[in-house]
């Protein structure tokens, strides 16, 4: 039986919108063009992927500007483009909830975008953002990504890296009033990488955009949009800085995908690689109640076919819901519900700690701390650890 019989079968893991699942045009749309080979599929127009969206249970789909409307458009085109896309989406019942701008595709962005030594590139790059952002406020988008995948360098002779900071905010600024003076009311999510395409990119990872973005105009408009495969690439624990973000309020989206370690940027099928990663993050999101859109920012293997596209898009889409219901499981599991009740049980009769006051401080310092009888405590994190293990592998 194939997992895409059973999944019918059964109906547990069937996609519904409520678990608002979301590809971009350029995920299924991936042709599997890489450094090395060309594309290995045809090209399947925006509205053929709505199609497709729709017919395998996906809520949404995002864009770039130029996913949909080819760069040098006239007016009327894009117009009648625009048109022809919306008809599509509401015939799948496809929503748009997310926008972005490609700063990375064309060689006019080879030195970067909002970062580029030439004053020209960055007032392009403003002009094509806020283009793109007129495009997706008609599709319905609330969300507007930033992906900076070419803001970096292969030599740091180019320019100082503050400047490259400050020319950033100025952009992010720029657009925050424009989201303003348009009434657009989207949130802006920012996507770090730590390389690729560029040798260095200056926003590596998701902290050093929480670092950023109170340094701005308007940050309560800016999040972050953190990336599976982006996180990883740079060894990092993924769910940590999503929780992170979670905490400060600035997950405002997220990039599911994944990515074996040491290896080029592989956007593969979300909890294809780590699955016990992909349960951790799986098991917050759902936990904390996060409730914007699952983004699957992830392609096809380059040997499929468009019969195997689905096959990956139902396998992302799939997999979340089978790691959701292993969340619930292991929430409910009366063994690993003791075990996290002893670990965090506080011993009668101690200071707490907590936020300061002088009297706490007081009793604090003159408190006499039996180290010996703290150690003797046990954390069976290896028994904890094997239970989520059994569940993860269906033995309990
Ligand atoms: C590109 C990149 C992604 C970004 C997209 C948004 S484009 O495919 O690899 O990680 O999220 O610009
Ligand atoms: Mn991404
Ligand atoms: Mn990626």
């Amino acid at each position: 039986m194939t997992a895409r019989t059973k999944s019918n079968a059964d109906g547990l893991y069937e996609p519904k919108p409520e678990h608002k699942f979301s590809f971009g045009l350029w995920t299924l749309g991936n042709r599997g063009r890489d450094p090395f080979g060309d594309a290995v599929r045809r090209t399947m127009p925006p509205t053929e992927i709505v199609s497709v969206l729709g017919e395998i249970g996906a809520w949404g789909v995002n864009l770039h500007d130029n996913d949909l409307v080819p760069i040098d458009a006239s007016a009327a085109e894009r117009d009648s483009i625009v048109k022809e896309f919306r008809k599509a989406c509401q015939q799948s019942g496809i929503v748009v909830p997310m926008a972005t701008v490609s700063l990375f595709f064309h060689p006019v962005f080879r030195d970067g975008a909002f970062t580029a030594n030439d004053p020209e590139v960055r007032a392009y790059a403003l002009q094509k953002t806020l283009r793109a952002m007129d495009l997706g406020a008609e599709l319905g988008a609330k969300i507007f990504v930033l992906w900076g995948g070419r803001e970096g360098v292969e030599t740091d002779a180019c320019r100082r890296a503050d400047e490259a900071v400050k020319r950033l905010r100025e952009a992010v600024n720029y657009l925050c009033e424009y989201n303003i003076a348009r009434g657009y009311n989207y949130r802006f999510a920012l996507e770090a990488k730590p390389n690729e395409p560029r040798g260095d990119i200056y926003m590596a990872t998701t902290g050093h955009y929480l670092g950023f973005i109170p340094t701005l105009d308007h940050p309560e408009m800016v999040g972050v949009n953190p990336e599976v495969a982006h996180e990883q690439m740079a060894g990092l624990n993924f769910m940590h800085g999503v929780a992170q973000a979670w905490e400060a309020g600035k997950l405002f989206h997220i990039d599911l995908n994944d990515q074996a370690p040491g290896r080029y940027d592989q956007d593969l099928r979300f909890g294809s690689a780590n699955p016990k990663s992909a349960f951790w993050l799986v098991k917050f999101l759902e936990d904390v109640g996060y409730d914007g859109p699952r983004h699957f920012d992830a392609h096809a293997y380059r040997t499929e076919d468009y019969d195997g596209v689905k096959d990956f898009a139902r396998g992302c889409m799939r997999t979340y819901l089978i790691l959701k219901e292993k969340a619930a499981h292991w929430n409910a599991n009366s063994e690993i519900q003791a075990i996290l009740k002893e670990i965090s049980a506080a011993t009668p009769g101690i200071p707490k700690a907590g936020s300061y006051s002088a009297k706490g401080s007081a009793t604090l310092l003159s408190h006499v701390f039996d180290k010996d009888a703290i150690m003797k405590k046990r954390l069976p994190y290896e028994m904890l650890d094997q239970l989520t293990i059994d569940i993860l592998l269906g033995v309990r």
